[in-house]
């Protein structure tokens, strides 16, 4: 009868994390074999001392990098002063980050809540009500144009209009009001605009959809028949916003300012959840006290952090970073893809982001992340084969290339 050695009779810290963790939580994640316990930058060190390259960076919640001294120091500070009021009062960091907010969208005004779904909850709110407000659609009639690959957040209504089954199913009664239309394609989606439409909601590069950079002139054909036909284009930026495509929003790559954005992810740097929607007056007025809300939004904690991200944005450092350090990582992915019969099957993506397709016979997603893992490499699959690479935008050419190294090395192994 074989014995086990000692250390592999001795479960790991990770092994015993993990059962752990199985053992007292819902199973709506299959997190990778790794037990994060401390991180700085773009690396992450693990219970048992191994260190990790991120990237997927909190599916670019973490674009300052983890433990940013500034978002650190700016969220220290607060903890001394007051953390929560509610909106039930004023605060003295609520009217300075609405402001700076609503001066890098170039809008006038600002709901800040938590979670991105909630800011998508909110944008779906607030369409609906100016469309009965303002546009004068009949009550209850009220029709908003999505696109299909989309994902927007995990409420019932939110799932309602995704078209994908493990994020949908047995989550009904769905709720009505949504046409969904192929991504990417304008002729579709003017054609689904009519008198009862209120809005148009789209992510300017569908993330979870693996990365979909939308064919050119799309976002700029968005914007032109939302303008002709009275209809809002709201952007989902809270993924590909926020320096994450070499520009502030995604959208700026086709010159496009949509009517509303909704934010979130990295608006908090990672530190606390702080999502908002930013629009004009007229469209954000339709709201009166009352008639939406939140306990936890734009408290003091997270208008706090949210003004010292604004700051660093503000300087374009960290969009030109995404830009230089983004253009080095399609080179390297191209390269990698050659004529699409190697390793890599396809290559999609903008600044510092993309979403590789790999060629099957070299596994699923699932396993390949499994094995970078194995060479110090954090990389989330998607649906299938596909890869998505999101490092923070802090990290050095050198350590990209590091990783960049290895991902050739397990592909090409
Ligand atoms: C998960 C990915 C999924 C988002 C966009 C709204 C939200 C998200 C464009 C909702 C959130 C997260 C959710 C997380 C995994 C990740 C994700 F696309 F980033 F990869 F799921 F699709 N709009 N995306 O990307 O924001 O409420 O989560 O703060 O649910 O597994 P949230």
């Amino acid at each position: 009868m074989t014995t086990l050695s000692g250390a592999a009779a001795r479960a790991t810290a990770t092994d015993r994390e993990i059962a752990a963790a199985e053992a007292h939580s819902a199973h709506n994640y299959h997190p990778l074999p790794v037990v994060v316990a401390s991180a700085e930058g773009a690396w992450v060190t693990d219970v048992e001392g191994r260190r990790y390259l991120d990237m997927l960076a909190g599916y670019s919640a973490l674009n300052f990098g983890h433990g940013n001294p500034r978002l650190i120091a700016a969220a220290k500070a607060q903890l001394d002063r007051v953390t929560l009021t509610s909106r039930a009062f004023h605060h003295d960091r609520f009217a300075r980050f609405c402001t700076e907010l609503a001066e890098l969208c170039g809008m006038e005004t600002v709901l800040p809540m938590n979670t991105g779904a909630e800011a998508v909850e909110t944008a779906v709110k607030t369409a609906r009500k100016w469309g009965y407000q303002v546009k004068g659609v009949p009550d209850g009639k009220a029709k908003i144009v999505v696109a299909a690959g989309n994902f927007h957040g995990r409420t019932t209504t939110i799932v309602s209009f995704s078209t994908d089954p493990e994020a949908r199913a047995d989550f009904g009664p769905y709720t009505p009001g949504f046409t969904v239309v192929p991504y990417g394609d304008l002729a579709a989606l003017e054609a689904a605009v009519d008198e009862f439409t209120v809005a148009v909601l789209l992510e300017p590069i569908q993330g979870e959809a693996g990365v979909l950079v939308p064919p050119d002139g799309y976002l700029a054909g968005v914007r032109r028949v939302t303008a002709e036909r009275g209809v809002l284009f709201v952007a989902d930026e809270i993924q590909s916003g926020l320096g994450r495509t070499g520009t502030t929003f995604a959208c700026e790559h086709e010159g496009v300012v949509p009517d509303m954005y909704v934010l979130g992810k990295a608006l908090g740097g990672g530190v606390v959840p702080v999502s908002a929607v930013v629009s004009s007056r007229a469209v954000l007025g339709v709201f009166r006290p009352g008639e939406h809300g939140s306990t936890f939004g734009g408290n003091p904690l997270a208008c706090a952090v949210g003004l010292e991200v604004l700051a660093m944005l503000r300087t374009g450092e960290y969009q030109e970073r995404a830009t230089t350090l983004g253009a080095r990582l399609h080179a390297e992915l191209r390269e990698l893809l050659g004529d699409g019969t190697g390793p890599l099957t396809a290559v999609r993506g903008r600044g510092l982001w993309a979403g590789i397709d790999v060629a099957p016979s070299l596994g699923t997603g699932r396993a390949l992340s499994e094995r970078l893992l194995t060479r110090g490499l954090l990389v989330k699959d998607t649906h299938g084969s596909t890869l998505r690479l999101a490092p923070p935008l802090v990290i050095t050419e050198e350590d990209l290339d590091w990783g960049l190294a290895r991902l050739r090395s397990v592909l090409s192994s």
